[in-house]
């Protein structure tokens, strides 16, 4: 059986969120870059196996699935030794749906209306409304972090999903451990997993600069 081929850029958090489900599951794809910066989503091959032109993609074994999040739970269900990171139980498993759906509902959203003016707009600032509205998101997190993790006591892809996007966004929005002692406490948590930082912290860091660099630039023009 071929490895799965996964259509990526570290950059991206939805990207990274699936790169940690395969480290937790012990998997390992067969890696297919595309430079966003480059537009390579728009090429007539990516736009046949993705029209909605976004990364990641998975194939696996001809089985297109687009969506970091329907991407996770397919791998988990697929190659999970058990449930944990997606549980059966249908009360857990409704948690987990939850924050997988705030994150693309609200985290990431929000910090794609920002990186979109930044880097495909060329906008030479960000608007605070935008801004404000990151914020928002953050102390809707911070609120609804009750337990160590996102959706209860153990991890599970939805921490993955979500963390991708806060990580990234802090590195250019940032929320002190004062302000927001949850959302820090749990990404002390995450850090711990001996490939977090390999995984979804370089590349977060990574995209906070690379926002920061891109606006000095966008002055200039
Ligand atoms: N909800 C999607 C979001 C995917 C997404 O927006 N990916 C961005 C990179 S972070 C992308 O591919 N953008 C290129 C484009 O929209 O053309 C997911 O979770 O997979």
């Amino acid at each position: 059986m071929p490895k799965p081929v996964l259509y990526t850029i570290h950059l991206s958090p939805p990207c990274r969120a699936v790169e940690l489900t395969a480290r937790a599951l012990g998997l390992e794809f067969e890696h297919k870059i595309v430079n966003l910066v480059a537009k390579e989503q728009l090429k007539p091959e990516f736009m046949k196996l993705n029209p909605k032109h976004t990364v990641p993609v998975l194939d696996d074994d001809g089985t297109i699935i687009t969506e970091s999040h329907a991407i996770m739970i397919y791998l988990v269900r697929k190659y999970g030794g058990d449930d944990a990171l997606y549980p059966s139980d249908l009360v857990q498993q409704a948690r987990v749906n939850e924050a997988l759906h705030f994150e693309s509902g609200v985290l990431f959203a929000r910090l794609r209306f920002i990186t979109e003016l930044v880097f495909f707009k060329r906008k030479p600032e960000v608007p605070e409304d935008r801004i404000e509205l990151v914020r928002t998101a953050y102390r809707l997190l911070e609120d609804s972090l009750t337990d160590d993790f996102v959706a209860g006591p153990q991890l599970t892809i939805a921490d993955f999903s979500c963390v991708s996007t806060v990580a990234s966004a802090l590195g250019f929005i940032t929320a002190t451990a004062e302000e927001f002692p949850r959302i820090h406490a749990w990404i002390a948590r995450l850090k711990q997993l001996p490939y977090y930082e390999e995984t979804n912290g370089v590349g977060a860091a990574e995209l906070g600069q690379l926002v920061t660099k891109q606006l000095e630039a966008n002055r200039q023009t």
